[in-house]
């Protein structure tokens, strides 16, 4: 009971969040860092010039994670890094980076778990049109194949694409992320059909370039729903809001018309009837491709939603009660979605389920005794992590968990002012702490989680 034997617990980063040396190693613009230097946008006027400071830090970084018992490390590759254009010439420095970054991770004895695309487009290709040019497809399956040739012989796991929920929901619906745009909602369609069809054809490619056999998979996210009580309505009322279809004003944060083509080869009926008039042609050839079999499902859970079947029949939101626990972001505290999540996308999906990102914002800060006491932190993963060996218990195949994060890091549009990590980072000596948490984390790993 508990876990599996073979659970791979993890912490998860991404390349703009923590690596810095943006203009060094012959790294090319990303939109990101583009986006940065725009008035007004970004929390203070941070950047990611420096972030973690972690391309020069990465050995004792890896050493680090190692001293806490960490068994896999989820990290992604910056496109623009490697390939400075998105689509010409291969950047030897960059690529020299990551290689050197993954013999330290497999001499720690540390799982390596690539992510190909966690938001940072070349800006070459964005001015090409970026993800509504069809030929990104192409180009991205080729940086895929570039990626799986060169490391598939010491890294097992490839997910393509993290969260595209929130790149075109935040980058173009909202405008609050890069590009920073507010577009018309057929474009939105266009490009998230797009995403789906690049993330096709880079399963294609990380198969066809691999040296031996890798596990594919794909790290989309969204808010879960739980139910207010254990009754069969309830239960069936959550089900149901879970894989639902929004308005077309907030399309793209939902579950079902970002993984049900990639997973089961069609979009969600519901779907193509509320936005037909927003849709670009969706051929059977797409479908083909987007439905390119993987082999394991990621998915990014923070929180949920409370339903409850209405009298009148229909599902209904559960109001939180005032003073209901939150983060320091804001988002509330539901480990009950670490339950009923994986398991409704089990349900739906029949994938291996990894939970690729979890984790909590804090205002933490170094005590007197130099320490980091951040018992929040403590108690959200413990509730967090109990309710998801329930659902390894019930049934469930959960293989993995990567918190999120390893360490404080550039939060986005947020800058610096959110700490996820379990490691605290001074950002003007860039010494790392360990908080309380990395070290309770540390032994739960050591216990496969029978401790919580
Ligand atoms: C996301 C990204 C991460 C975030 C994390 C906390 O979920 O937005 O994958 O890069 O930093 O989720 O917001």
């Amino acid at each position: 009971m508990g876990f599996r034997e073979d659970f791979l617990w993890g912490v998860a980063t991404s390349a703009y969040q923590i690596e810095g040396a943006q203009n060094k190693l012959n790294k090319g613009l990303s939109i990101w860092d583009v986006y940065v230097r725009e008035n007004n946008k970004i929390y203070d006027g941070h950047t990611g010039d420096i972030a973690c400071n972690h391309i020069q830090t990465y050995k004792e970084d890896v050493k680090m994670m190692k001293d806490m018992g960490i068994k896999s490390y989820r990290f992604s590759i910056d496109w623009s890094r490697v390939i400075p254009d998105g689509y010409g010439n291969v950047n030897e420095e960059g690529m020299a980076f990551y290689d050197s970054l993954i013999n330290e991770l497999v001499k720690a004895q540390i799982e390596p778990c690539i992510t190909l695309y966690h938001w940072e487009l070349p800006y070459e290709i964005y001015k090409k049109g970026g993800w509504l040019n069809e030929d990104i497809v192409q180009w991205f399956g080729r940086y895929a194949g570039i990626i799986a040739e060169r490391f598939s012989d010491r890294v097992k796991f490839f997910f393509t694409i993290n969260e595209p929920q929130c790149f075109i929901g935040l980058g173009y619906l909202n405008g609050v992320h890069a590009p920073g745009l507010k577009v018309n909602l057929r474009d939105t369609f266009e490009m998230a059909h797009n995403v789906m069809k690049a993330h096709g054809r880079a399963v294609q490619m990380i198969r066809e370039k691999s040296k031996r056999d890798v596990l594919v998979g794909y790290a989309p996210t969204c808010g879960m729903t739980y139910p207010y009580s254990n009754s069969k309505e309830d239960i069936e009322a959550t089900r149901k809001v879970m894989f639902s279809i929004p308005e077309a004003d907030n399309w793209t944060w939902n579950i079902s018309w970002w993984s049900d083509p990639v997973i089961l080869g069609k979009y969600p009926e519901e779907g193509l009837m509320k936005y037909e008039q927003y849709l670009p042609k969706i051929t059977e050839e797409d479908m083909k491709l987007i439905s390119e079999p993987i082999d394991i499902y990621g998915q990014n859970i923070y929180n949920g939603r409370c339903i409850r079947m209405g009298e009148d029949g229909r599902p209904v939101d559960v109001k939180r009660k005032d003073g209901y626990a939150r983060t320091a972001n804001n988002w509330p505290v539901t480990p009950e979605c670490l339950y009923w999540g994986p398991k409704f996308l089990y349900e739906r999906y029949k994938k291996p389920i990894y939970i690729t990102e979890n984790g909590m914002s804090a205002h933490d800060v170094i005590s007197k005794d130099s320490h980091v006491h951040d018992d929040a932190r403590i108690e959200f993963t413990r509730k967090y992590l109990s309710e998801l060996k329930k659902a390894s218990e019930d049934g469930v195949d959960i293989r993995g968990y990567f918190h999120w994060s390893l360490m404080d890091n550039f939060e986005w549009d947020k800058g610096y002012s959110e700490r996820f990590g379990l490691v605290y980072v001074d950002y003007e000596t860039q010494q790392r702490v360990l908080k309380d948490s990395a070290y309770w984390y540390k032994d739960v790993i050591k216990n496969n989680g029978n401790n919580l």
